[in-house]
């Protein structure tokens, strides 16, 4: 079936690719530029402006917010123990806040880019000097904006060479960045707009991306090109895939060319040799490839995973309804690896991937259950303190001021919709400003019931409770957090992403976690240390982690459209002992934090 779609396509395009040039994406001269002059931590500086510019995508050309005119946005390369600064001025006409996705932030919460969080957005004219290390961590990491729906084109790699240049697996020969994105024809801050005033739902992403370029199934990469990594056979590859999609887990296969996952989330795994891999907004994977096949034009592809299951339609208007089933964009986005010894496409050399149905949880489990750290028996071997989070969707009354509905979904976690503070939480923490945020968010539920059953008796009602509520802990305490999984008018994966940390993922399940049965199946031997866990459709997740960076970190479900709901919370990490256990003041220019 997907040999017949494909034939036309690669036929037009061997016409097309022969004539016209291949965008090469190859990292390995910055690698090794790098390398060769290493001479220990450095501070590496960047002036970015975010302004509006033409770019062209999925057969339109518009103006979208970028980084220095460029989509994707200039990517940055450091070595472990760097200072990274980067001046960001907002020259667009709309609120912008770069976040730094997976840098740890030791000891500059002020610096973690989050709207209401750490700072207040940049409005147009200001700017802020982002500044921090990369110390203790080493890997694929981006960065993206922050607010509203901007992270669409505002976004790009940052990536963390160890010290030494040496990996815990042979040196690939080269490596690529393959960035993995959604892309809509409209302005993307329009769709959340008009998602948020019917209430029921967001307009479908119209392209799924791979480096900017949705590839070409989507009949546009004869305008565009399609993204291409040149191999030459018997060298090793090291692709750097960050989900950087504001809604879709996609799965990546690359035609006849197994996997070797070495890194989840900027930390090292087991090697694991795959044929599909599983990556959900917010995550990152370093997979090694061996161009070991007959010379040709191998495709990559990236498609949607579906994990929504509506298990309630009498509460739902029918468009909602119709919106919730066609939840994800159903063409794959694709890249090609081409053999430097063999044309472009031609049709009796070019292979595609075989991927698994859109709603095939099976691999997902398979895949994410496989990650082993490569550092054993590292888990803090006892948690202090015990949290259980619920996470679903809720309803709550629609504002006729600018909503044309009488419920509106939103999204919850033990119950609370978050509602953003005029003025940051960290900047009301540190300066002791009162009535920005309650104290009482609920270590667990109100009550317990039967989560992931819909018709549960005991079921309470669908609306959520409205509230700016942080959970404080202790500088040291070791957190031992339950993300169950609940059902409220549906089901569907959340990829929960926490700032300033990373965290064990112990283990998974289906239905309830039972606390007597559950925790006799968790890993704390060799668990994968990440920054983004997804919690599964109609199940739970267990993480441990150690609070130990002081400050105020967000924590919320990594699809936008969720965030947008309110699925989210911060925790304020307190000081601990001495100044290596303290936050220290905000930097001199902070932006006023007035809306
Ligand atoms: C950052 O850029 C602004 C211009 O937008 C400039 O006024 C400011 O001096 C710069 N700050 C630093 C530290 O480079
Ligand atoms: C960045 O932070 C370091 C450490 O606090 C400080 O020494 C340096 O002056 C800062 N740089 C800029 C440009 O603000
Ligand atoms: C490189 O550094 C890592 C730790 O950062 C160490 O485990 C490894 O042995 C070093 N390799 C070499 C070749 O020095
Ligand atoms: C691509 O073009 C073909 C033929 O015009 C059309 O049938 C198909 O729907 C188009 N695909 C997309 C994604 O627009
Ligand atoms: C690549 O895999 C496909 C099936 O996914 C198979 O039909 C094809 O023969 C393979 N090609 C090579 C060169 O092994
Ligand atoms: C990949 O798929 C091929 C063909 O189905 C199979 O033979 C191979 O064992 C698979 N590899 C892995 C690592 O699962
Ligand atoms: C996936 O969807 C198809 C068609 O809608 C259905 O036939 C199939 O049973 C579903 N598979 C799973 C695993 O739910
Ligand atoms: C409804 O929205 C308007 C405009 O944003 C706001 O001023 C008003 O306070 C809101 N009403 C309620 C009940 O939240
Ligand atoms: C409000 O929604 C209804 C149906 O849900 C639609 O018919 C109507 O046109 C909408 N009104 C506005 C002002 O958008
Ligand atoms: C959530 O909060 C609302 C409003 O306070 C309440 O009516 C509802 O019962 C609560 N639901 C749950 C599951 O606790
Ligand atoms: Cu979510």
């Amino acid at each position: 079936m997907m040999g017949a779609r494909n034939v036309a396509v690669q036929q037009i395009l061997y016409v097309l690719l022969t004539i016209s040039c291949f965008a090469v994406l190859s990292n390995a001269g910055v690698r090794d530029d790098l390398e060769a002059t290493y001479d220990g931590p450095t501070t590496r500086y960047y002036d970015w402006t975010v302004e509006s510019a033409t770019v062209t995508v999925n057969c339109v050309t518009v103006p979208r917010i970028v980084v220095n005119g460029e989509f994707p946005g200039p990517p940055i390369y450091a070595v472990e123990g760097d200072r990274i600064v980067i001046n960001v001025t907002n020259k667009a006409n709309t609120d912008v806040s770069i976040h730094w996705h997976g840098v740890r932030q030791i000891l500059s919460n002020w610096h973690d880019g989050v709207p209401y969080i750490t700072e207040c957005p940049l409005k147009q004219g200001e700017y802020f000097v982002y500044n921090f290390t990369v110390e203790n961590q080493q890997g694929t990491v981006f960065w993206h904006a922050h607010i509203n729906w901007l992270r669409a084109t505002v976004v790009g790699a940052l990536i963390v060479y160890p010290r030494n240049f040496t990996y815990p697996y042979p040196k690939p020969d080269e490596e690529f960045t393959v960035l993995l994105g959604e892309w809509w024809n409209r302005d993307p801050n329009a769709v959340e707009i008009a998602g948020v005033k019917t209430g029921q739902g967001f307009q479908v992403a119209d392209a799924l991306l791979i480096n900017g370029k949705p590839g070409s199934l989507y009949n546009c990469s004869d305008a565009e090109g399609i993204s291409t990594f040149k191999v030459q056979s018997g060298k090793t590859y090291l692709l750097r895939v960050i989900n950087a999609g504001l809604n879709t887990e996609t799965f990546l296969g690359i035609a006849n060319h197994t996997q070797t996952v070495v890194s989840a989330d900027g930390e090292y795994v087991k090697p694991k040799d795959i044929n599909t891999s599983f990556i959900s907004p917010g995550q990152t994977l370093d997979v090694l490839i061996t161009a070991d096949q007959e010379p040709g034009t191998y495709y990559m592809e990236t498609k949607s995973y579906s994990s929504i299951m509506i298990t309630d339609t009498t509460v739902l208007p029918p468009i909602a309804i119709m919106s919730l089933r066609n939840d994800d964009p159903k063409i794959p986005a694709s890249a090609i690896f081409q053999y430097d010894t063999s044309p472009p496409l031609d049709p009796s050399h070019t292979f595609f991937p075989a991927l698994p149905e859109e709603n095939d949880t099976d691999p997902t489990f398979r895949f994410l259950d496989s990650l082993r750290t490569i550092y054993p028996d590292q888990v803090p071997a006892q948690a202090t303190r015990k949290q259980f989070f619920t996470v679903g969707l809720a309803a709550q009354p629609c504002n006729t001021s600018f909503q044309n509905c009488t419920f509106a979904t939103v999204a919850q976690i033990n119950n609370i919709t978050w509602v953003e503070p005029e003025i940051s939480i960290l900047k009301a923490y540190y300066f002791g400003i009162e009535g920005v945020y309650k104290t009482n968010f609920p270590d667990i539920p109100l009550r317990f019931f039967d989560f992931t059953n819909a018709d549960s008796p005991d079921a309470p009602g669908r609306v959520s409770e409205l509230g700016t509520r942080v959970s404080v802990i202790k500088y040291g305490t070791v957190i031992d957090l339950v993300l169950q999984g609940m059902n409220n008018l549906l089901f569907q994966n959340h990829p929960f992403h926490l700032h300033g940390h990373s965290f064990w993922v112990l283990g998974r399940g289906m239905g309830n976690f039972d606390p007597n049965t559950s925790p006799s199946g968790l890993n704390y031997h060799d668990p994968p240390f990440r920054f983004t866990v997804d919690v599964p459709s109609r199940g739970w997740v267990a993480i441990r982690w150690k609070a130990n960076n002081p400050g105020a970190w967000y924590f919320h479900c990594h699809l936008e459209k969720h965030t947008t709901w309110g699925m989210m919370m911060a925790f304020i990490v307190l000081n601990g002992d001495g100044p290596d256990e303290t936050l220290p003041p905000p930097p001199e220019h902070l932006t006023p934090c007035l809306t």
